[in-house]
């Protein structure tokens, strides 16, 4: 017999998570359980405002037709679904079925914000590859360049990687790359989508021989994966591309390129993270993830991530409600 169920769940976050146009203030999603012979796997569906093209409420109609379709015995479809709903029910079985490992990569890039001695420590505890991320392209672009020559200069065993999200012109993007001193270069291990398009990014990356991944670039429609020269890499964000099946596909094409693969968090609840360290255990071990985001949260949901002291939210919350599927 198969079985299924359907919770909301709303985490307040911390004060000034901001994406692109807008401030978050709790972040709201569903959590899946099917059933099976004894078995359970779990899923988590959290469109990500301004960068998901569907809502939660679009996504919650979807996930209920699926569960019902599936607990009377039709297969699932994952390619006509959104990509959120497609994650969430895609691992969801993978859990049922084992084919999601339980060890997970729980080694992060920690994000770092300004403040080298606040990133000293967090570096000193990690054991293996120093890797740190830095938003860039907020503020002066001048700016972001001195303080990542900074980093770069006080910390010898850090490997930096920049996000930009595509904020710069070519011209900023110099200014940028102008800071960095030579023998820091080497140690940018990449900068995501440092132009308002792939083609500056392109130009951008030969121009200053530095290192470039592509991200938003991965979720357009047209978008084909090709090794490039300065192409380092790309990152995959599962509640933003899609099913289980298509994020293996990618990253085993991003591997025969030779490319780095980043499996990168959308701000899901400690749930859809923890799944992420186990999927970036399992096909990205050498890569360290991009799952820094757990501190964005005051609590964790149903699962705790390791090391984390935030308080866990049981199913007998109110923050996590049934949801009637019926
Ligand atoms: O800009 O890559 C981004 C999280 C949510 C939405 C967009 C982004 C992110 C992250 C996640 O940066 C952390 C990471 O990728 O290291
Ligand atoms: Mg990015």
């Amino acid at each position: 017999m198969r079985t299924v169920a359907l919770y909301r769940y709303a985490i307040p976050v911390e004060t000034g998570v901001v994406l692109r146009h807008r401030r978050l203030k709790q972040r709201e999603g569903l959590i899946i359980r099917l059933g099976e012979n004894g078995r359970e796997g779990w899923g988590e569906i959290a469109p990500l405002p301004e960068f998901s093209q569907e809502s939660l409420a679009e996504a919650e109609s979807q996930a209920k037709a699926c569960l019902k379709a599936w607990r009377a015995g039709d297969p699932c479809q994952f390619d006509t679904l959104f990509p959120s709903v497609a994650f969430g029910l895609s691992f969801a079985f993978a859990e049922l079925q084992g084919e999601l490992g339980e060890e997970g990569n729980y080694r992060v890039a920690p994000l770092c914000y300004g403040d080298p001695d606040a990133l000293y420590h967090k570096l000193n505890q990690i054991e293996g590859e120093k890797v740190a991320k830095m938003k860039v392209g907020l503020y002066e672009a001048n700016r972001d360049g001195l303080l990542a020559d900074m980093f770069l200069s006080a910390l010898p065993d850090l490997m930096l990687r920049l996000d930009a999200n595509r904020a710069w012109s070519l011209e900023k993007a110099s200014q940028f790359a102008r800071q960095i001193s030579p023998e820091n270069r080497h140690r940018i291990q990449f900068i995501e989508e440092p132009c308002h398009t792939p083609a500056l990014s392109r130009q951008f990356a030969q121009t200053h021989q530095l290192a470039i991944a592509w991200d938003e670039s991965t979720r357009e429609p047209d978008f084909c994966l090709q090794p490039e020269p300065n192409l380092r890499g790309i990152v995959i964000k599962p509640t933003l591309v899609g099913d289980f099946a298509k994020c293996v596909a990618l990253i085993q094409q991003a591997h025969q390129f030779g490319l780095t693969v980043v499996i990168s968090s959308s701000i899901e609840s400690s749930l859809g993270l923890t799944q992420l360290a186990r999927f970036a255990k399992q096909y990205t071990p050498h890569s360290t993830p991009g799952l820094d985001t757990l501190g964005l949260m005051t609590a964790q949901l149903l699962r705790s991530w390791q090391g984390s002291s935030l308080p866990l939210i049981g199913l007998d919350s109110d923050a996590l409600q049934a949801v009637e599927i019926d």
